[in-house]
């Protein structure tokens, strides 16, 4: 991916020269010559770099990268002033903007050249972490056997949606989904089959969701938990006949479960309205799903 340079300068002359080194050393540079059209430019680009001015028209250099950093919040990167002033107090105050290195003008090419490198080393280091970052995040969030969200992954979910429906005062849905008699099958079929058996599941499940934020989790070993954000006991139910129907059509073999010849489930629904936390929107469904499982099974039950 090629390293954006944005070059915030007034002065047509000098712009060139810094756009000059820029693309001599294979980056890409946008240009602004003021502060405010840089900052629209940070706003709509992905920039790697800041080269910035300080002796600017409106506003200056220092104020720029404030709003630069207030803009980019956690996420960091490399901003090198260009100033005609040579004040140790101006340097210091620069960087205790938010700057990370100081050129004095006129710009030795040579000096600036070296800088952005090692300012582009560190971008890039950076920018892997943070690729690292978004992939260790991934899989922390999900199940490593059925690849759908784990139990962490379902709990910030369930976080974010709970305070989403307490705003708008809209209903959640919540379906807590146990496979039946799943220690048997292990038993019969062994544990690869049970395992093959749990992603063919968690696939039905999640081939049965219609709108892109329905969300479905392993919640436990053979227990998937299924979130529908603005959704009441119609819709609730709907979805869970219809994974209770994708799961019979899947019609795994299970010839020592007491239910069925084929692998069954029972679910347990529970809405949100009334309840005073998510934590009761799941004892909810839990007992729903534990009266499914006294009542025989295979079923979905409020
Ligand atoms: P019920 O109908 O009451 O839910 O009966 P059950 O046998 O499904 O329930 P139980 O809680 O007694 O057993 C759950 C089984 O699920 C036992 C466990 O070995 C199996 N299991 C849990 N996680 C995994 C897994 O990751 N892979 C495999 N193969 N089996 C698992
Ligand atoms: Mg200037
Ligand atoms: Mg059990
Ligand atoms: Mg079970
Ligand atoms: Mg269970």
């Amino acid at each position: 991916m090629a390293t954006n340079i944005l070059v915030i300068e007034d002065s047509l002359p000098t712009r060139k020269v810094l756009v000059g080194v820029v693309e001599k050393i294979g980056y890409r540079a946008l240009q602004a010559e003021s502060g405010e059209a840089g900052l629209e430019l940070f706003a709509t680009n992905a920039v790697d770099i800041v080269v910035l001015d300080v002796q600017l028209p409106g506003m200056d250099g220092f104020e720029t990268c404030r709003k630069i950093r207030e803009a980019s919040g956690d996420d960091w990167l490399p901003v090198i002033y260009l100033s005609a002033t040579h004040s140790d107090e101006y340097i210091v105050e620069g960087l205790e903007a938010g700057g990370d290195a100081y050129v004095t003008k006129p710009v030795n090419h040579t000096v600036l050249e070296a800088i952005l490198k090692a300012m582009g080393r560190i971008a890039h280091m950076k920018n892997q972490l943070a690729r690292a970052n978004k992939e260790l995040m991934k899989l922390a969030n999900h199940d490593g056997l059925t690849k759908i969200l784990n139990r962490r992954g379902f709990d910030e979910v369930m976080d974010r949606y709970w305070r989403q429906a307490r705003r708008d005062q809209s209903e959640i849905g919540l379906l807590l989904i146990d496979i039946d008699h799943f220690k048997a099958y292990n038993d019969t079929y062994g544990h690869v089959r049970g395992d093959e058996t749990l992603s063919a599941v968690a696939h039905s499940i999640e081939k049965a969701l219609m709108r892109p934020i329905d969300i479905a989790a392993r919640y436990g070993g053979e227990e998937f938990a299924v979130l529908l954000p603005c959704t009441g006991m119609e819709g609730a139910m709907t979805v869970g006949d219809r994974i209770l129907e994708a799961i019979r059509d899947e019609a795994i073999p299970h010839l020592t479960s007491p239910v069925k010849s084929f692998l069954t489930v029972s679910i347990g629904v529970a809405l949100s309205s009334g309840l005073a936390s998510a934590e009761d929107l799941i004892k909810r469904a839990d007992a729903a799903l534990y009266q499914a499982k006294e009542r025989g099974r295979n079923r979905v039950n409020i």
